[in-house]
């Protein structure tokens, strides 16, 4: 409660005073204000131009309901789908004036952001809209977020939240990590231990009951995304990170050592490819976006067998692959394949840059900040790449300097770090800028146990990622960002979301921070 009265005394200092922007999380491309106000107010005429702008309109109608404005409308909404309209893919405009709401778009995707571009001006003008136009469309294709539910396990219901925030942010893209060391979190029908036996455990507790999604969950989470314009890219980390499967079927293993026992798929077995091919045809049914991340990062935590199994080093000789790198190529380029074979295309960390994949049939995440030699690698060879480097868009690093839980890399990952991005890195990109396909912020969830924790770190640093990722760089400006940032808050306190703070950033105790300090160090 007292955390509301506070909130509602800076809310009301800010909104005195954004400055000359719309409320709108992401800042459009181009905004410009014109003279009049419109007023949304109870059985407000919303009408579409047919078919998916019918859709539209009738959501917007549920959702302005909810808001139970009591003002005389001003005027009716109108919401029109015209594919021949000279507009860039995602892009839609906004007229509004006193008597009217005008959304046009040339796709789907355009229309149901312009809508959600109406529904924020509603919100944060609670039912008074200022006269505007807004011509807006992203700067990147590839707006995401990863969620990493292997390392723990937060379930349906909070996934179709953050679901619900990314389609108001206008990201596109959910990356999910299903698989992991401690536990496998998808049902698979051919392999049923995959969930009786991978999916107990977590990062904390090994024998923690086990969690997963079954098919039947998955289809209805990505039906959900998809309503909201967001493809969800499935991850099945290999040949490393594969502790859980390989615990689950060790005929599979390719061994590991100490901490990272059972951390390799046998890279020399044709059952293990097998085996992948099969479990991939089930992926490929439940996810019917093009891509598949298959990994391939950090083999060498627990590849120790691959050294002195006699099998593998005979194999390594046989197929002239000079070593143990050269084995997890062939292993890349294999996954590759079979991807390939399931009509997909392959996304895989920046290790498979050196793996000998063709571009045609691979994109890579760049992940390693402290190599940009990747970064320029791959683009080089003509890989499309998604930018997440650790810094600043891993979401498990700490976002302030007290805070006593989470990762730091010389340095840590402030939400002012994540609006300047992908500025300081830009001239790496320089004459590849068609091979930049965006940026994602990774949450790895190692040190994230909780749900408050999970908001804690996601929160409110995915609207910054949110318009470092769609808002051409001549629109952003920090100071305005942060002057409107006040209302984004209050809209996740109306959501029960405990994020952090940057305006108090002492008011509100760091969750699930233990009483000594947990902090991973550069590595
Ligand atoms: C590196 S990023 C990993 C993850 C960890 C993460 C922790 C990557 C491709 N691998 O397995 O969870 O660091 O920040």
């Amino acid at each position: 409660m007292k955390r509301l009265l506070l909130m509602n005394a800076i809310l009301w200092l800010f909104v005195a005073g954004i400055g000359a922007q719309l409320p709108l999380f992401p800042t459009p491309a181009k905004q410009s204000f014109q003279r009049g106000t419109f007023t949304l107010g109870k059985n407000i005429s919303i009408t579409g131009n047919g078919g998916y702008a019918d859709q539209i309109g009738k959501e917007a109608s549920r959702t302005l309901e909810e808001f139970s404005f009591t003002g005389t409308p001003s005027g009716e909404i109108s919401f029109i789908l015209d594919t021949s309209l000279p507009l860039p893919a995602e892009g839609y405009t906004l007229t509004i004036t006193g008597e009217h709401i005008r959304i046009e778009a040339s796709s789907e995707a355009g229309l149901f952001y312009g809508k959600e571009s109406l529904i924020q001006l509603a919100r944060f003008g609670q039912g008074s809209i200022r006269a505007c136009k807004v011509k807006d469309a992203p700067r990147f294709r590839w707006r995401g977020f990863m969620l990493d539910e292997s390392r723990h396990f937060f379930g349906k219901e909070k996934v179709k939240q953050y679901l619900d925030i990314m389609a108001s942010l206008k990201l596109n893209t959910f990356h999910w990590h299903l698989t992991d060391e401690p536990g496998w979190r998808i049902e698979i029908k051919k392999y049923p231990k995959l969930t009786t036996i991978g999916s107990v455990g977590n990062w904390h507790d090994p024998d923690a009951p086990a969690q997963f999604y079954t098919q039947e969950e998955i289809k209805e989470i990505v039906a959900y995304a998809a309503a909201r314009h967001i493809t969800i890219i499935p991850e099945f980390d290999m040949p490393g990170h594969a502790t859980a499967v390989c615990r689950a079927y060790p005929e599979v293993s390719g061994g590991g050592e100490g901490k990272w026992e059972h951390f390799t798929f046998h890279p020399c077995k044709e059952a293990t490819y097998e085996f992948i091919s099969n479990i991939l045809d089930e992926i490929a049914q439940l996810f019917p976006g093009s891509y598949i991340h298959i990994g391939g990062d950090e083999v060498h935590y627990g590849n120790q067998s691959w050294f002195t199994d006699p099998e593998i080093q005979a194999f390594i000789k046989e197929n002239d692959l000079k070593n143990e790198s050269g084995l997890e190529h062939y292993f890349v380029r294999r996954a590759c394949d079979i991807v390939a074979s399931k009509g997909k295309k392959m996304i895989g960390w920046d290790e498979v840059v050196d793996a000998g994949v063709s571009p045609d049939k691979a994109m890579v995440m760049w992940w390693r900040h402290d190599k940009p030699s990747q970064l320029v690698k791959a683009l080089e060879n003509g890989f499309d790449v998604v930018m997440t480097p650790r810094r600043p868009l891993y979401a498990d690093f700490v976002q302030y300097q007290s805070h006593k839980t989470g990762r730091n890399w010389n340095g840590y990952n402030p939400i002012e770090d994540i609006y300047r991005f992908p500025g300081p890195i830009i001239h790496f990109t320089k004459n590849f800028e068609d091979q930049i396909k965006g940026m994602q912020f990774s949450l790895w969830t190692e040190r994230v146990a909780e749900m408050n924790r999970l908001d804690f770190m996601v929160f409110p640093r995915l609207t910054a990622v949110a318009e470092s990722a769609w808002t051409p760089a001549k629109s952003k400006e920090s100071s305005l960002f942060m002057r409107k940032l006040p209302l984004f808050l209050e809209y996740l306190d109306t959501l029960g979301i405990y994020y952090f703070n940057p305006f108090q950033p002492d008011a509100y105790p760091e969750p699930g921070a233990p009483e000594k300090e947990d902090i991973l160090q550069n590595g």
